[in-house]
């Protein structure tokens, strides 16, 4: 029997055209191209969405509503794949991933960093790949096919935006490498677990993302803590977790941590982890009441802490499923 693939089509790149004012999407032009991959095996349904955005203009709301219609249409297909721009890809899978609770099924992300309308565009290989991958039986996660690789959804970043190659996992192997053979790595694949049960986000919770600079930056991120106490916030600290034992910072950390903010301490650093006690200047952030994210990436955490404060949990529940790996997201 076809496998049957529902394509959602939220905007990027791939489907733009030149306006007047540089790139921009245009409605219907890519359920049209995507003709071209009809075969007699896969059943393709296209939804393109009425507001088809650049992703840097992502928000919850668009979150919700891709949730949303995966919930309502996940018995009546085998795989999704989302069509999305390439800035926040990595953030949207990451949100998908920790929201579809009990996803037994593939979700694939894709996008291009040319046009399908440009001559030399990456879309219809990302295309090509993201529909094999989507109809795949035993794969039950989130994903993002680019590159003729294919990686998972939490591990995955941007790291280029002047070449093909534009997502890395930094931590962890691919799921699957796109070549003349697919090399699909099942070993590396997820186990379904549990009831497909989809959360929604709570569009009002407010979840921060802080990097740290020598200079003044530290304190006003600790004054900005202490002030707004957000249900979620993310430290980008330096090397393997360490900070300056600034006192408006950790004086911040503590209040908000006191009033129930959930923060994660992550690192600056591209590749490694937070490892705290390896260094001293580790210790006091840790015992301000940040928590270790070990190697996730800054877009796994604001997923993360999105999905977490929007389950409203008890605030101990919550930092234990922080210092665990829920959907793949810690790579040891
Ligand atoms: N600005 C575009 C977007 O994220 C970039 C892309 O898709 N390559 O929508």
């Amino acid at each position: 029997m076809a496998r049957r693939l529902l394509v959602l089509y939220t905007g990027g790149t791939i489907g733009m055209d030149h306006t007047p004012a540089g790139l921009a999407p245009v409605p219907g032009l890519l359920p049209k191209l995507l003709d071209r991959f009809r075969r007699d095996d896969l059943t393709i349904d296209v939804v393109e969405y009425p507001e088809l955005i650049d992703s840097s203009a992502i928000t919850v709301a668009h979150w919700n509503r891709l949730i949303d219609d995966i919930a309502a249409n996940y018995a009546a297909y085998d795989g999704f794949v989302v069509i999305h721009g390439t800035d926040t890809m990595a953030y949207t899978a990451s949100v998908l991933a920790f929201a579809l609770h009990g996803l037994n099924k593939p979700v694939v992300l894709t996008g291009s960093q040319l046009p399908l309308v440009h001559p030399r565009s990456d879309g219809w290989s990302n295309l090509a790949d993201a529909l094999e991958a989507a109809a795949q039986p035993n794969l039950c996660e989130v994903v993002l096919a680019f590159n003729r690789q294919l990686l998972r959804g939490v591990t995955a970043r941007k790291l280029d935006a002047a070449s093909f190659a534009g997502f890395e996992s930094p931590n962890a192997e691919p799921l699957a490498e796109f070549g003349i053979d697919v090399a699909w790595y099942r070993d590396r694949w997820r186990q379904p677990r549990g009831e497909f049960a989809p959360v929604r986000l709570d569009e009002s919770a407010e979840v921060l993302l802080f990097m740290l600079a020598p200079g003044a930056t530290a304190a006003q991120i600790g004054r900005t803590l202490a002030e707004r106490k957000p249900a979620g916030a993310v430290l980008l600290s330096y090397g393997n977790g360490n900070a300056p034992a600034d006192p408006a910072l950790l004086d911040g950390v503590r209040v908000a941590s006191a009033a129930g903010s959930l923060i994660l301490n992550l690192t600056q650093v591209v590749h490694g982890r937070v490892a705290v006690g390896a260094y001293a200047a580790s210790q006091p952030l840790a015992q301000a009441g940040a928590l270790p994210g070990a190697d996730m990436t800054p877009e796994a955490a604001i997923a993360k802490l999105t999905v977490l404060a929007s389950q409203r949990l008890e605030s101990a529940l919550a930092r234990a499923l922080l210092e665990k790996s829920l959907v793949g997201e810690f790579n040891d």
